[in-house]
């Protein structure tokens, strides 16, 4: 299966779609296990959260079914130790297959698959997300020359938000989604605010 899903990425990338129908953020995972935090169900949202029911983006799970007028996120779970070959083949075709911005997590003490995506996929943005506190200094430790942005344990929903950040300056319809979540934010904080001083 996963040559399979190797070869998938080459041929992809070698097919030169058309922008509407390749997803526009790639999320990776080093483990089924991560999948809770770094989507959605954990113990805070994550960042299917955040894209679908925040940002209107859709998940892409297949060409056939790409949702073309909308953006779009794929995911897949790939380990940079179980399946050295499979990162590295999603994030060498990553550009080519139309991904803007990837978002990599992983787990444990060894989280490499954030540090070695990024340092594949350069010049890409990848935003890593240390599955748990213990792995943060392993997402974050990169030498000087090999950029990673990172967020803090656990906040894939923030990396959503920051990822279609990078989106917003070349997609104006990104850029308003972003407005009108901080917005509703806004309100949302707001009204406590105001039970706390009525
Ligand atoms: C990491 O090790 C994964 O990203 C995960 O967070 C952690 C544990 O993985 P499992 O042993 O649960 O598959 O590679």
């Amino acid at each position: 299966a996963v040559s399979t899903l190797i070869d998938r990425l080459h041929d992809e990338a070698a097919q030169d779609r058309p922008a509407a129908e390749t997803p526009d953020v790639g999320i990776v995972m080093g483990s089924d296990s991560d999948l809770e935090t770094m989507l959605s169900g954990g113990r805070r949202r994550g960042a299917y959260d955040a894209f679908v029911d925040e940002l209107g983006f859709a998940e892409q799970t297949s060409f056939e079914n790409s949702p073309a007028e909308r953006f779009t996120f794929e995911t897949y779970v790939t380990s940079a130790h179980r399946t050295p070959d499979l990162m590295a083949a999603y994030a060498e075709t990553a550009e080519d297959r139309g991904i803007e911005v990837i978002i990599a997590g992983a787990g444990g003490k060894s989280a490499d698959l954030p540090n070695m995506t990024a340092s594949i996929a350069y010049p890409l943005p990848v935003i890593g997300v240390p599955v748990q506190e213990k792995s943060v200094d392993s997402v974050i430790g990169m030498p000087t020359g090999a950029p990673l942005v990172a967020v803090d344990a656990g906040k894939s929903f923030n990396a959503a938000l920051s990822a279609a950040q990078i989106l917003a300056r070349q997609h104006d319809a990104v850029r308003e989604r972003l407005v009108a979540y901080h917005d509703d934010l806004r309100e949302a904080v707001g009204g406590v605010s105001r039970d706390l001083h009525d």
